[in-house]
C-alpha cells in the first residue's frame, strides 16, 4: 500500500507547519505509516489532474491504492480508523474522540479562520479594527470554554487521540498571537502536542520542503 498526499510546493506559511497537509503528515507519523508527497504549485492545484482528486482545487489530498480522499478531517479520520494509535478501542471513548475532531473543525476552527481572512483580506476596510476585535472575541469565547473543559488534564479525553491531534492543529494557527497565550492550560496542551515525536517528524518533513524550495 502506497500512500501519497499533496502539499504546497512553496507554502505561504514559510514552513511554519500551518498548512493543512501538516495534520495529515502528523496522523501518518503517529500511526507509523510511510507516505509520499506530491508537491503542487498554485497553478497545478487548479488543473484538471488535481481537480479530479479535489473538487475545490486545494491541498491536502490523500491517495491509497484506488482510494482518493480530500478534506483534512476526513483524511485524518480515515488514517485513524485504518490504523491503531489515534482512536481508542472502547466504542464510547472512540465516539467521544471523533466528537472532538468535529468540535475542532466545526466549532473552534471557524472563528480562527475568520481571523486570518480579516487580517489578510480585509485590512483596508474602514471597519477592519472593529471586525477584528469582534472575531477575536469569538475566538476567546471558544478558547475559554475549551480551557474550562480541558483544565489541567493532559489530553481532552483520556489518552491522546485524533481529537487532540485535530484540536492542537487548529489551535496552532493562533500560537504567537497573544490570544492562545492568555490560556495557560491550552498553551501547555499545544506544547504537549508539539513535543510528540510524531509531530516533530511531520514538522521537519514539511519544513524541509520549504527550505529546499527557497534554497535556504
Ligand atoms: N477544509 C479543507 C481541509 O481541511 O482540507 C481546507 C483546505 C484548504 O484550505 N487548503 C488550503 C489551500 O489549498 C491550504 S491549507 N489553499 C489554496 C486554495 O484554496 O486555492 C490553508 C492554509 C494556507 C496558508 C496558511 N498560512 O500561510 O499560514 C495556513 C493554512
Amino acid at each position: 500500500m502506497t500512500i501519497t498526499i499533496t502539499a504546497f510546493e512553496r507554502s505561504p506559511d514559510r514552513g511554519r507547519g500551518l498548512a493543512r497537509d501538516m495534520r495529515v503528515r502528523w496522523a501518518l507519523e503517529e500511526v507509523g505509516q510511510p507516505y509520499e508527497v506530491r508537491l503542487l504549485s498554485f497553478e497545478a492545484m487548479k488543473e484538471p489532474a488535481h481537480l479530479a482528486h479535489h473538487p475545490f482545487g486545494q491541498i491536502p489530498t490523500y491517495e491509497e491504492d484506488d482510494l482518493a480522499l480530500f478534506e483534512s478531517g476526513s483524511i485524518v479520520f480515515h488514517v485513524a480508523e485504518r490504523h491503531t494509535g489515534l482512536l481508542p478501542d472502547d466504542a464510547n471513548a472512540r465516539a467521544r474522540a471523533i466528537t472532538w475532531m468535529f468540535a475542532a473543525l466545526s466549532t473552534v476552527e471557524p472563528p480562527i479562520i475568520d481571523r486570518a481572512i480579516v487580517r489578510f483580506q480585509e485590512r483596508d476596510q474602514v471597519w477592519y479594527e472593529q471586525r477584528l476585535a469582534m472575531v477575536d472575541d469569538r475566538i476567546k469565547q471558544r478558547l475559554s470554554e475549551l480551557s474550562d473543559r480541558l483544565g489541567d488534564a493532559e489530553w481532552l479525553d483520556g489518552t491522546f487521540s485524533a481529537g487532540d491531534l485535530m484540536m492542537i492543529s487548529v489551535l496552532l494557527r493562533i500560537k504567537g498571537t497573544g490570544i492562545l497565550e492568555d490560556y495557560r492550560h491550552l498553551s501547555a496542551y499545544v506544547a504537549r502536542g508539539e513535543a510528540r515525536p510524531a509531530y516533530k517528524r511531520a514538522f521537519a518533513a514539511q519544513l524541509a520542503v520549504f527550505t529546499a524550495a527557497s534554497g535556504d
